[in-house]
This record gives C-alpha cells, structure tokens and sequence, in this order.
C-alpha cells in the first residue's frame, strides 16, 4: 500500500478528485497553504495498491498546468535575506509537487 500526496493549485482540483474517483480511486481532498506564496492551495491524499501508483500519477501529471504567480510580501525567513522584498517576484509554481509514501498499516474500523 502507498499513499500519494499531491498539492495541486485550488483551480485543478476539482477536476482532478472527479478523474481519480472516477477511476476509482478513495481521495482525500485538503485545504492547504503554501509556506512560500502564504496563498492557498490543496492537497489531495490518495491511498492506493502499489500497483496503480503509476495510474495514479499519470492522471494527476496530466490534469495539473503550471502558472506563473506573482509573490509580494515573501517572508524574510523563506529569502534568507533579512529584509521583506520591495518588489513582487515572479514564480513559475509546478503542476503538481507529488509525494509517494509507504504505508505500514492501513485498516477501515
Ligand atoms: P509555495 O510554498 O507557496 O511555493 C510556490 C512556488 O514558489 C513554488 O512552486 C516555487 O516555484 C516557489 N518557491 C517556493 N519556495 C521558494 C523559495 N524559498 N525561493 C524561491 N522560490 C520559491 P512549487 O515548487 O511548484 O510548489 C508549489 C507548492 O507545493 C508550494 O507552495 C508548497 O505548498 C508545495 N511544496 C513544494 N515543495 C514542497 C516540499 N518540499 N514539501 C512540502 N510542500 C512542498
């Protein structure tokens, strides 16, 4: 058993819990914020035989477009510089950042 933890922008979401259910497969979908950009974004946690992680993951690479998003206000403890940016910054933020986890014990009570 694996467990697939994909944060996905809010705007893909949707979309994507539909293909995987539809696949049938169990999704968890979260509301999450990004330690960077501070904004909003989600996380879907997908429990799934070893065997269908691939399946898995081709729907969520396939169905996640990444965008171009302007981050103003950045921490300075993310920078490391010290001092808030006085200009926003431009960041190209990723389809989809995917995680695949084993899990050790896996039961419905
Ligand atoms: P955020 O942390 O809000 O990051 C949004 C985007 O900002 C990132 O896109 C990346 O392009 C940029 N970025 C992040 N940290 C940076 C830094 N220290 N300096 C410059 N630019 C930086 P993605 O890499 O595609 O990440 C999208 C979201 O996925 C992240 O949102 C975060 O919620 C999650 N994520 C990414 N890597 C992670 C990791 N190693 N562990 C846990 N969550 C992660």
């Amino acid at each position: 058993m694996k467990l697939v933890i994909a944060v996905v922008h809010d705007e893909d979401s949707h979309k994507l819990m539909d293909l995987l259910s539809e696949a049938k497969f169990g999704v968890t979908m979260l509301a999450s914020t990004g330690g960077f950009l501070r904004t909003g974004n989600t996380t879907l946690m997908i429990g799934t035989e070893k065997d269908r992680v691939d399946e898995a993951m081709k729907i969520i690479k396939e169905n996640c477009k990444s965008r171009k998003k302007i981050a103003s206000n950045v921490s300075p403890a993310v920078l490391g510089t010290g001092v808030y940016m006085p200009y926003p910054v431009e960041v190209c933020v990723g389809g989809a950042t995917i995680f695949v986890i084993d899990v050790e014990q896996f039961e419905k009570a």
